[in-house]
């Protein structure tokens, strides 16, 4: 098998790279990562020293690979299939690379700092930092609620890398600050997701590690 991918089913970031290689039905190795654990991280970062994850080698092209954003880039120019993540016209292209920044940015890393603060030891809390969080996924939900509007998928009729990064955070975001009484297509376009077979096998396979969410 050439690709190996090293993750762990119930982060966020892990499970957007987990829907495209779902969509595609690519075949990998999966390498499940123990950061919590001594030895799991410090094997973790020998591999990558930033600590991150995910992680993707390519044995065949000799290659190693981190940011999701790239690791999805990389599937489709290498490891395609119907799914195409991000669009060869130029200017669809841009539009979906802003909204895989947007998720990434403005859900999921605020939504990170809100469930990892939970995990701090007492003291070390950073209350100012969690209210500043909520109130930019706040705003998040308030621009995709009215993009959804009108789109099936974040960048319209097509699934792409946008809606890679959509699924995971909002799920977790919506656990942390509920939107789904308040923001009807944002709802709407997140019962879609959940559907996709792609995000629902990947839930599916997180769910007997979702005891260790916290809160
Ligand atoms: N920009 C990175 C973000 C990856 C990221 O934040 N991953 C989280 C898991 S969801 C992580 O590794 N956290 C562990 C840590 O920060 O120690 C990407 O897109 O790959």
């Amino acid at each position: 098998m050439s690709l190996t991918f090293y993750f762990h089913p119930l982060s966020s970031y892990c499970q957007k790279v987990l829907i495209a290689l779902y969509e595609n039905d690519t075949p990998f190795d999966g390498q499940i990562v123990d950061l919590m654990s001594e030895t799991g991280r410090a094997d973790y970062l020998k591999l990558w020293p930033i600590g991150k994850m995910p992680l993707l080698r390519d044995e065949a092209r000799n290659r190693l690979i981190p940011e999701t954003s790239i690791i999805i880039e990389y599937l489709q120019r290498f490891y395609g299939g119907p799914t195409v993540f991000v669009p060869d016209d130029v200017e669809q292209a841009l539009h979906v690379r802003l909204r895989d920044r947007f998720f990434d940015l403005y859900v999921s890393n605020p939504m990170q700092k809100i469930v990892t603060d939970k995990l701090r030891p007492a003291g070390q809390n950073d209350p100012a930092g969690v209210v500043d969080a909520k109130s930019q996924i706040e705003t998040a939900y308030k621009l995709i609620d009215k993009e959804m509007a009108t789109k099936v998928w974040a960048c319209g009729e097509a699934f792409t890398l946008a809606d890679c990064a959509a699924a995971p955070p909002l799920f977790y975001a919506d656990k942390v600050l509920p939107f789904r009484d308040r923001y009807q297509h944002l709802a709407a376009y997140f019962e879609r997701l959940q559907q996709r077979p792609s995000y629902a096998r990947t839930l599916r396979e997180a769910e007997p590690y979702m005891k260790m969410f916290p809160g």
